[in-house]
């Protein structure tokens, strides 16, 4: 397959001059903070083990087996999901990084509140690895949790590329029997169109004055015009940790035994709903942050959202479903703890069908609230953007025509985002955890929110991490047709 440089490439290298440009120009009041001894500062505050981690993380052309079905990908080792990462927080990780890939890459290590030049953003903090190329990681880890990572380049994130990153934090207790981590994507590689053409696909679709929608080859989103709540692609295949709902993953443990399920949603554009057949979940982790535990038998996850849950197991065979919002479809993996049979693939437990827990529903554990504290800055972050054309935008604007928000070290900032549109996108901030506002209050701490359709979401957060920092949509269509812009650092 012959590279294929996409627009977002275009304009993250373009967004890389401007960047130099504004360190010169210093425009808006106060100069840009891309400050070497600023980052360097940060990180030698950052609560460390004295421990040094040495990992390795190779992303190269893999082969999956999809049920029978073998397709090439682009992966991180040699499976999908990729090579997981571990480490205690306060670690200082110093990850190899090579790409055996054709094209240039990055890694996002996503939910990790790093030091801003090893963020992974092309462009932005780090350099692209280029084919044949490595980088050389080399951070201190600030907080436990279940995060991930993947590309910030192009479509790439549709691919194979996404793995976790799992931080232990030894202050927990780790009261449960087993701990499975759960990955949930939605698939096209191999078996439908590439993620390229597919966007091509939805901006041809968008500038044809309405004729597109019903007829771009079987792919474009169910509802055909005006997108739908759920996302804009209809995929061939929804996946946990790899595998097709008829040859499922299996998760094994013993009757009455206590787990602990850390669930990942990587997909490009598809936003889920899990339960577990049979039983209640206790929430207790979301995007890294303790909650006060709370008992759902759903949970909706934005692309980008990680929820921690706790389960009592019963005896049998019991299905982990997951339902893409709006599309046809579903994955799965199988919990089996005792006979049973197995269900139909297409089977939904009825726990799926109750009224799913999201964010706001969940309060920030005693001691993860961010201090009460009125903000110093309320920045606008206007989510819009439509099919007709295939345009996305925050502030009305696309990514390389963006106003940056700003905000100066050690200020408290507020995001107002706001949903003009008739979709859901899920909002994610590089380099902090905010919490659901106010500051102080009984919000979860995260780093992704799913804003609703016409809805908003008010978030809080303090500058403690100087640098240039990416806010945009994590559905990848979005964010590749223009729905990202920074938060900067800037002098008072
Ligand atoms: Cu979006």
């Amino acid at each position: 397959m012959a590279p294929v440089v996409s627009r977002r490439q275009l304009l993250l290298g373009l967004a890389g001059i401007g960047t130099l440009a504004g360190l010169t120009a210093c425009g808006r009041g106060g100069g840009s903070l891309l400050d070497p001894a600023a980052i360097a500062s940060a990180e030698a505050l950052r609560p460390a083990t004295g421990r040094i981690r040495d990992l390795a993380l190779r992303a190269r052309p893999v082969q999956v087996d999809l049920g029978g079905t073998v397709v090439s990908t682009w992966g991180y080792g040699d499976t999908v999901p990729g090579t997981l990462l571990r480490a205690t927080a306060g670690d200082r990780v110093r990850i190899a990084f090579t790409n055996d890939l054709p094209e240039e890459t990055s890694v996002h290590w996503h939910g990790l509140a790093i030091r801003n030049d090893m963020d992974g953003v092309p462009g932005v903090t780090t350099a692209p690895t280029p084919a044949a190329g490595t980088t050389a990681f080399d951070f201190t880890i600030p907080h436990a949790g279940t995060h991930w990572f993947h590309p910030h380049h192009g479509m790439q994130l549709d691919r194979g590329l996404y793995a976790p990153f799992i931080v232990d934090d030894p202050a927990e207790p780790g009261a449960y029997d087993h701990e499975w981590v759960v990955v949930l994507d939605d698939w096209t590689d191999g078996v439908g169109k590439s993620p390229e053409d597919i966007f091509s696909d939805l901006v041809a679709a968008g500038s044809d004055g309405g004729m597109g929608g019903m007829d771009m080859g079987g792919q474009m989103g169910g509802m055909g015009m005006g997108g739908m709540d759920g996302g804009d692609v209809a995929y061939p295949l929804y996946l946990i940790n790899g595998r097709v709902p008829r040859d499922p993953d299996v998760l094994t443990a013993k009757p009455g035994q206590k787990v602990r399920i850390r669930i990942i949603n990587s997909a490009a554009d598809t936003i889920f709903t899990v339960a577990l057949g049979g039983h209640e979940l206790s929430v207790t982790h979301t995007d890294g942050y303790a909650v006060t535990p709370v008992t759902t038998s759903s949970i909706r996850l934005g692309m980008g959202e990680r929820y921690d849950v706790v389960a009592t197991l019963g005896d049998g065979v019991f299905p982990f479903v997951a339902s893409p919002l709006g599309k046809a479809g579903v994955a799965r993996a199988l919990v089996r703890t005792g006979a049973g049979s197995l269900p139909a693939a297409s089977y939904l437990p009825s726990e799926i069908a109750a009224f799913p827990l999201t964010a706001d529903a969940l309060s920030a554990a005693p001691g993860t609230a961010l201090a009460t504290r009125d903000p110093d800055t309320v920045q606008q972050v206007a989510l819009s953007g439509g099919m007709q054309p295939y345009v996305w935008t925050i502030n009305g604007r696309t990514y390389d025509e963006t106003v940056p928000l700003t905000i100066a070290p050690g200020q408290s900032g507020r995001l107002r985002i706001t949903n003009m549109s008739m979709m859901s996108h899920p909002v994610h901030l590089h380099g902090h955890t905010f919490q659901l506002g106010p500051a102080g209050g009984s919000g979860a701490r995260k780093d992704t929110v799913l804003v609703p359709p016409m809805g908003a979401v008010n978030v809080d957060l303090v500058a403690d991490n100087p640098g240039q920092w990416m806010v945009h949509c994590h559905n990848a269509y979005h964010a590749e047709a223009g729905m990202m812009t920074r938060l900067d650092y800037v002098t008072a």
